[in-house]
C-alpha cells in the first residue's frame, strides 16, 4: 500500500494527510498510531456488556454464547446497557452545563463588578432572554438585569419546585406538553445529572425503560446546559453575524507568535483575543511580525463565529497543529483536549498552557485563570507564547500551505435578519414559503466530533454533498462545521456546484438580498456544540410558526462522526425534541436489543424522535431523506 492510500485510510483532509506523513517520518506517534494499537478493541465494551458499577465486578455478559447471562448482582444485559447509556448522557450534560455554569459565574461577577475584564457586549439578547425568563427589563439597569438573569441560570441548576427554564421555556408549548406527560421536563440539571449517578449505582434501577426515560430527562437538562451556554455567551461576547474566514492548517504563520486556542468555553479565550492586540509590540520586540490566534476545536467555532479567528484544525487531528512547528503555545480551557498534545508538544519545542483547575495535563504549563484577574492570566499566557516564539525563531516550521474560505458566524437573529430583508414584516415566510415549495426539502443539522474510527471527515463528506443535492438546507456546529468548512463546504464560490437547484436559488436569493453579490454558502455554521441550541431555537421558531410541533417538520439531525458522550447527550435531546437523529458511529448498546429497539423504534411512539444509527453515511443519508419526505407527506406537502 503506497504511504499516500494509507494516510487516505486515515484522513480525508489533505492537510492532515501532509501531517501525517511528517509524523511517520520524525516517527512521532499519533492518535491514529495509538487506535491502530489498540485493535481490536474489546466486544464487551463495544456492546456495552461490561458493568463496573460496583466491587464485585468488573462483570460482562457474552450475547453470542449460552452461559452467564446476568452480572453477579442479576442486572441483565438490558439494565447493563441502559444503565451505561445513562452515565454517558449525565456525563455530556455535566459537561454542557458545567460550561454554561461557568458563564453564568461570569456575568454575575460582571454584574457586581468582580470581574472586570467582562462586560455585556449584546445589550439586546439580554433582554431577549430576560424577557423569556420574566425578568423585567423596563427603567433598569443593564448590570441589574445580568444580575437577574445569572441569578436565574444558576437557579436553574438545583432541584426546584418549577421545570428548569432554559428547557421548559424554549421549546413549542406542545413539545413541554409532550415531555411533561411523559414526566421528561428536568427539575434542576445538576439534579439530573446527580439523579442519574444514584440511580445507576449498584442495586438501584433495574428496569432498562425506566432507566432509558431518566437518560432522556437528563437529555433535555442536557439542551438547558447548552442553550444557556449560547445566550450567555452571546450576552457576555455578542450574538454572531456572518463574516469572512479561514480554516485549516495553513492559517498558521511561520513569522508570527501562533497561539492555538483549544477547548471550548469562550471566557478565557474572549479575553487573550483582546489582550493579545494589546500586546504586538511585545511581539514585535521579539521579532514577531505578529501574533497569530487561531482555534481548535469549539474554542475555535466560538471564536470564528463572533470574531472570524480563523479556525486552525478540530477533533481527531488536533496534535497535527502542534506537529507543524508552527505552534508557540497552545492555551487549552477543558474537553475534547486529548492528553496526547502534551508529549507532542514537548517533541516539537511547543508549550501547552492548561488554564482551569479541572483540566490539568502532565506535562503542561499551568495558569490557573480566575475571571476576575482574566486580563492578567490572559497577558501571562501570551508572554510564555512570545518567549516560545523567541527560542523557534530560527527552526523550519512545516505548514502545509492549505487554507480553505469561511463564512461563517449565522445565529437565529443574523439568520432572521437576512431573511427580513426579503420580508421585513413576515421574515420567516419566504423560508417557510420556501419549505412549502419544495425548494427547501428539509432541513439537516450536523453536529459532533470526528472519530478516529473513521477516516476523518468521510461520512460528512458524503453525506452533505448527497443531501445538499436534494436540496436539504445543511446546518452545521461543533467539529462537524470543523470538518465541513475544511472542505469548502462553508465557501460560498462552491454552493452553486454543492447544492440542487432549488436550495441554491434559495441562498442565492437571499445572499443578493443581503448586498453579498452572491449565495449564502452552502453550509450554514451556527457555532459550537453549545450553539446546537441555536438549530434548536430555529426549528422552534418554524414550529411555532406553522403552528406544529417539532416531531411534524421535516428537520432531521446528524452527528455521523460522533466521539464524546457530549454527542450522546445531544443525540437524546434531539430524539426528546421529536427528531429522527443520526448517529455514524456504533453506540455500545447492541448488547441489548431491548434498548436498541426502544432507541431507534418505540421511543417514536412517545417523542416522535429516534435515534437512526448507521455508520454507512449514503444509507443514513437515505434515511434522513426518507424521514424528512415522512414529515413532509405528514404535513401535506
Ligand atoms: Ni462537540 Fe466541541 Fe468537537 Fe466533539 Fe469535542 S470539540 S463540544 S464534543 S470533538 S464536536
Ligand atoms: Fe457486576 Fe452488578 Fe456490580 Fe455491575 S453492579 S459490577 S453487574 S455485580
Amino acid at each position: 500500500m503506497s504511504l499516500r492510500n494509507q494516510f487516505e485510510e486515515k484522513t480525508k483532509d489533505p492537510a492532515v494527510q501532509k501531517m501525517l506523513g511528517i509524523a511517520s517520518e520524525q516517527e512521532i506517534e499519533t492518535v491514529w498510531d495509538r487506535y491502530e494499537n489498540m485493535l481490536p478493541q474489546c466486544g464487551f465494551g463495544e456492546t456495552g456488556l461490561c458493568c463496573r458499577h460496583c466491587l464485585q465486578g468488573p462483570c460482562r455478559i457474552n450475547p453470542f454464547e449460552e452461559g452467564q447471562e446476568t452480572g453477579i448482582c442479576g442486572a441483565t444485559a438490558d439494565v447493563m446497557v441502559a444503565r451505561g447509556l445513562d452515565r454517558a448522557i449525565a456525563a455530556g450534560t455535566a459537561a454542557h452545563s458545567g460550561h454554561a455554569k461557568h458563564l453564568a459565574h461570569t456575568l454575575l461577577k460582571m454584574a457586581t463588578g468582580e470581574a472586570k475584564d467582562y462586560k455585556i457586549t449584546d445589550a439586546v439578547k439580554l433582554n431577549k432572554v430576560a424577557n423569556r425568563l420574566g425578568i423585567a427589563v423596563d427603567n433598569r439597569e443593564e448590570k441589574e438585569i445580568a444580575l437577574d438573569v445569572a441569578r436565574a441560570a444558576l437557579a436553574d441548576f438545583n432541584e426546584k419546585e418549577t421545570p428548569v427554564l432554559w428547557a421548559a421555556g424554549v421549546v413549542t408549548p406542545g413539545r413541554v406538553k409532550v415531555l411533561s406527560d411523559l414526566g421528561l421536563v428536568p427539575k434542576g440539571i445538576d439534579h439530573e445529572v446527580s439523579e442519574i449517578m444514584h440511580r445507576t449505582l449498584y442495586g438501584v434501577d433495574a428496569d432498562p425503560v425506566n432507566l432509558l426515560l431518566g437518560g432522556l430527562r437528563c437529555g433535555v437538562a442536557d439542551l438547558a446546559g447548552c442553550y444557556m451556554g449560547t445566550d450567555l455567551a452571546d450576552i457576555l461576547f455578542g450574538t454572531p453575524t456572518p463574516l469572512a474566514s479561514e480554516a485549516n492548517l495553513g492559517t498558521l504563520k511561520p513569522d508570527h507568535v501562533n497561539i492555538a486556542l483549544h477547548g471550548h468555553n469562550p471566557v478565557l479565550s474572549e479575553i487573550i483575543v483582546k489582550v493579545a492586540q494589546d500586546m504586538k509590540d511585545e511581539a514585535a520586540k521579539a521579532g514577531a511580525a505578529g501574533i497569530n490566534i487561531v482555534g481548535i476545536c469549539c474554542t475555535g467555532n466560538e471564536l470564528m463565529e463572533r470574531h472570524g479567528i480563523p479556525s486552525c484544525t478540530h477533533s481527531v487531528s488536533q496534535e497535527m497543529a502542534l506537529l507543524t512547528g508552527a505552534v508557540d503555545a497552545m492555551i487549552v480551557d477543558y474537553q475534547c483536549i486529548m492528553p496526547s498534545i502534551a508529549s507532542v508538544a514537548e517533541c516539537m519545542g511547543s508549550k501547552i498552557i492548561t488554564t482551569m483547575d479541572i483540566c490539568k495535563i502532565s506535562g503542561a504549563d499551568h495558569i490557573a485563570v480566575k475571571e476576575e484577574t482574566a486580563a492578567e492570566n490572559a497577558k501571562q499566557a501570551i508572554s510564555s507564547a512570545i518567549s516560545i516564539f523567541q527560542t523557534r525563531k530560527n527552526r523550519n516550521c512545516r505548514i502545509p500551505d492549505i487554507t480553505n474560505k469561511v463564512i461563517a458566524g449565522f445565529s437565529t437573529e443574523s439568520i432572521i435578519a437576512a431573511l427580513s430583508k426579503l420580508d421585513a414584516q413576515d421574515p420567516l415566510k419566504p423560508l417557510v414559503d420556501n419549505i412549502k415549495a419544495g425548494n427547501i426539502r428539509g432541513v439537516c443539522l450536523f453536529a459532533g466530533c470526528n472519530n478516529v474510527k473513521i477516516p476523518q471527515d468521510t461520512n460528512y463528506i458524503q453525506m452533505a454533498e448527497r443531501l445538499l443535492k436534494e436540496n436539504v438546507l445543511v446546518l452545521a456546529t461543533g467539529c462537524g462545521a470543523g470538518s465541513l468548512m475544511r472542505h469548502d463546504f462553508l465557501d460560498p464560490s462552491k454552493t452553486k456546484e454543492r447544492c440542487g437547484e432549488g436550495l441554491f436559488a434559495v441562498l442565492n436569493a437571499i445572499g443578493e438580498a443581503n448586498g453579498l453579490g452572491g449565495p449564502l454558502p452552502p453550509v450554514l455554521h451556527l457555532g459550537s456544540c453549545v450553539d446546537n441550541s441555536r438549530a434548536v431555537e430555529i426549528t422552534v421558531a418554524l414550529a411555532n410558526y406553522l403552528g406544529v410541533d417539532i416531531d411534524q417538520l421535516p428537520v432531521v439531525a446528524s452527528a455521523p462522526e460522533a466521539t464524546s458522550e457530549k454527542a450522546i447527550s445531544i443525540g437524546c435531546y434531539a430524539v426528546a425534541a421529536g427528531l429522527p437523529t443520526h448517529v455514524g458511529v456504533m453506540i455500545p448498546v447492541t448488547g441489548s436489543a431491548l434498548v436498541t429497539s426502544v432507541l431507534t423504534e418505540k421511543v417514536k411512539e412517545l417523542t416522535g424522535g429516534y435515534f437512526i444509527v448507521d455508520p454507512d453515511p449514503q444509507s443514513a443519508a437515505d434515511k434522513l431523506i426518507s424521514a424528512i419526505d415522512e414529515r413532509r407527506k405528514g404535513l401535506g406537502l
